[in-house]
């Protein structure tokens, strides 16, 4: 890591400090005792703050993008709890996502619901995450002019990652194996509700809420900016979601930080549907009799196709074209600039986005 970006970091994870430090205040204020502060503290710093950042340091990067400048102290802030928002945002969705896809480990570590003594309090420990979010946002913008938008856009994007998650499951049933329901199509669908929304449209969505750009248009032929933005950022997180497909079957434990379970858990992966769409009837055999068992020899067996299949080159060929369209949809894009203020709604904020993760292989 450069020495501009390890300080970049830094000044956001000091950040995280004073939010957390903040919250367990009020715990302190409603008369918690001491054995539930102490466990919400573990609970915070242990989903919280160790990943890589990329969807809360986004906001920052934003809101500078969008000004055009460096921020001032209070500005900085701002932009930089709402990205712990998007981190505690995260955090919530992660801490459910393990127990429900009956996950092992995430960020290097055993999953949250696998720490001995917190099982499924971790359930009730995903809803507090999830609460944390609007303590936050109580605390430091509620006298802002857009508030309710704030609100209403954390509200909207949960929701939709919820139906992601709802779909994502209900496609991978656990006693029933049915290879045939899956296409890309429908993995198109989930990948951009489960994971584009609020990974990539929403960091930006609050960079625009904080610079002033409206929600409501002035008049109906103004662009709309917020679906322009969309337009390119659920794309990329498509792009994003294939990559974490593809690694959960071809990264290691070492490089992603977590146990790959999809083939064990009958998802509707991209590594699957590629390897569906060429199959010969034999692979197909092969597919259909052990994917989504939870044994690892069948999961080494589906493997074993996906290499014969040549997912590995065909990935290939997927990243290099979608990061080609979408660099090709970022330049049509027009820069428009924002009613009242002065910020305007810069290319570079996508650049950036496409820049952090082309080729990721964590
Ligand atoms: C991620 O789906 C989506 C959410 C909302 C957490 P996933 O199960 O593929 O994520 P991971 O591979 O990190 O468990
Ligand atoms: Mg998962
Ligand atoms: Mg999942
Ligand atoms: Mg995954």
């Amino acid at each position: 890591m450069s020495v501009k970006k390890a300080a970049a970091r830094k000044r956001f994870e000091d950040v995280y400090i004073t939010v957390r430090d903040e919250l367990l205040a009020e715990f302190v204020d409603h008369g918690m005792p001491k054995e539930a502060i102490e466990y919400y503290k573990r609970n915070l710093d242990y989903n919280v703050p160790g990943g890589k950042l990329n969807r809360g340091l986004s906001v920052v990067d934003s809101v500078a993008l969008l000004k055009g400048r460096e921020l001032d102290e209070d500005e900085y802030v701002k932009a930089a709890v709402l990205g712990w928002a998007v981190e505690f945002l995260q955090a919530y969705f992660l801490v459910s996502d393990d127990m429900m896809d009956s996950s092992v480990t995430r960020r290097g570590q055993p999953c949250w619901y696998r720490v001995p003594d917190v099982g499924l309090i971790a359930v009730n420990d995903a809803l507090l995450l999830e609460g944390a979010i609007f303590q936050m946002l109580r605390r430091r913008f509620r006298s802002e002019p857009y508030y309710v938008d704030l609100l209403d856009l954390f509200h909207d994007i949960s929701y939709k990652t919820e139906m992601g998650q709802l779909i994502d499951l209900l496609t991978a049933p656990e006693d029933h194996v049915d290879l045939s329901k899956f296409s890309l199509e429908r993995h198109k669908l989930i990948v951009i509700y489960k994971t584009a929304f609020y990974s990539f449209y929403l960091p930006v969505a609050l960079a625009m809420l904080v610079c002033g750009f409206p929600i409501e248009k002035a008049k109906p032929s103004d662009p709309d900016t917020y679906k322009l933005a969309e337009s390119i950022l659920i794309p990329l997180g498509e792009y994003f979601q294939v990559q974490d497909d593809y690694l959960d079957y071809a990264g290691t434990p070492e490089q992603i930080g977590k146990i790959g379970t999809d083939i064990l858990d009958n998802k509707c992966s991209w590594c699957i549907n590629t390897a569906l769409a060429v199959a010969t009837p034999e692979q197909r055999a092969v597919l259909d009799a052990n994917y989504g068992r939870k044994d690892a020899d069948a999961e080494a067996r589906v493997k074993a196709i996906y290499k014969e299949v040549g997912v590995d080159e065909r990935y290939a060929e997927y990243e290099q074209s979608a990061y080609e369209r979408i660099s090709e949809l970022i330049e049509q894009v027009p820069e428009v600039k924002g009613r009242g203020g002065d910020a305007v709604l810069k290319r570079e904020v996508f650049r950036s986005f496409v820049n952090k993760i082309y080729k990721r292989t964590k």
